[in-house]
């Protein structure tokens, strides 16, 4: 039998030599192969457990690493030592959320105790933003910061569709590099390829008992996203001098579905525009401060930019609109 297999392997090695990697790349069964293979064994998951384990550890009592941040100190460590991207290797993935969350530093209840509910302003200078939201923690709706955004015209699942194209390389990029995450869709949705090639009734909620779906990507990927910020611009209340990441973040999807409860560690807070639908927010302070601060529910309507510390407050979302999908884009600003 094996060596049924092994004489398989080789002939098909051999038809390979006389393609390029495009060529390879482009086979249907290719993604299939390849994800396949990248699934590692038990022992090897346990070492890089241990490993993360270790890491946490040592980010309690090394102010260096809990300064950067254990997920940054991971992604680097174990791309150098390991040669893996965390965020893709399947056996590491869900359990670094879990990681992450035991090793976090403690908050400080003063960025919620007197938060009651999350205030909706506009019209609002660059100086007083900074003062009182950009780098307090306080958690903010601006309501007039996209009225010239031709991503609200534009966006909609066939507009992503064309852009991450079967073959494109714009998919290509967000493929082998960026994060992805497919929340409770993870057993359909390997890759965002597999998003653009759901059925035409199941995106667009034709049927009535459609599966609704819902995704978020980190478009990590700078011709696309030049390509784009044509369809929005950096919202005019961030200061002057705080650099927007160079990463945005698109999540998609239909109603009833949205991001599970969870805390960030990226660092810097962000802004995320909602661009069609309704999304409803839950946030809760972190467990040290449950007995002091309230959690806090409300829903973003389109035409609105949420300022959030997702480092600090834990979050979930849930799509609202009754007959839309949600699209929001978003970054991280300093
Ligand atoms: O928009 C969502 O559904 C989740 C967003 C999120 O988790 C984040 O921005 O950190
Ligand atoms: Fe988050």
């Amino acid at each position: 039998m094996s060596k049924k297999i092994n004489e398989k392997i080789q002939s098909i090695i051999k038809q390979c030599e006389s393609l390029s990697n495009d060529d390879i790349e482009s086979l249907p069964n290719y993604k299939k192969f390849k994800v396949f293979y990248s699934k590692k064994s038990h022992k090897t998951c346990d070492i890089y457990l241990l490993c993360a384990f270790i890491f946490g550890l040592l980010a309690i009592f090394t102010t260096s690493i809990s300064y950067i941040g254990i997920e940054h100190v991971l992604y680097y460590s174990y791309d150098r030592i390991f040669s893996i991207n965390i965020y893709h290797e399947e056996c590491l993935a869900p359990k670094l959320e879990t990681l992450i969350d035991i090793f976090r530093p403690i908050t400080s209840c003063d960025i919620c105790q007197h938060i009651d509910h999350i205030e909706r302003i506009s019209n609002i200078t660059r100086e007083e933003f900074e003062e009182k939201y950009a780098y307090t923690n306080h958690p903010v709706i601006i309501t007039d910061a996209m009225n010239d955004w031709l991503a609200l015209e534009n966006f909609n699942y066939e507009f992503f569709k064309r852009i991450y194209r079967t073959n494109s390389s714009a998919l290509r990029g967000v493929e082998d590099n960026c994060q992805f995450f497919p929340y409770k869709n993870k057993d359909e949705f390997e890759t965002l390829g597999d998003v653009f090639n759901m059925d035409f009734d199941r995106a667009h909620m034709i049927d009535d008992d459609y599966k609704p779906w819902y995704v978020g990507w980190s478009n990590c990927d700078y011709s696309t996203a030049y390509l784009l910020r044509q369809y929005y611009s950096r919202p005019y209340f961030l200061p002057e001098r705080s650099e927007s990441s160079k990463l945005d973040w698109i999540f998609m999807g239909t109603p009833g579905f949205g991001a599970h409860m969870h805390i960030d560690n990226v660092d810097l807070p962000s802004w995320q525009a909602q661009v069609r639908g309704r999304k409803q927010w839950t946030l809760r302070p972190a467990p040290e401060c449950f007995h002091i601060c309230k959690e806090l529910t409300f829903i973003v309507e389109p035409g609105e930019i949420i300022i959030l510390n997702t480092n600090v407050w834990y979050h979930k979302t849930s799509v609202v609109s009754e007959d839309e999908i949600s699209i929001t884009i978003g970054s991280e600003f300093d």
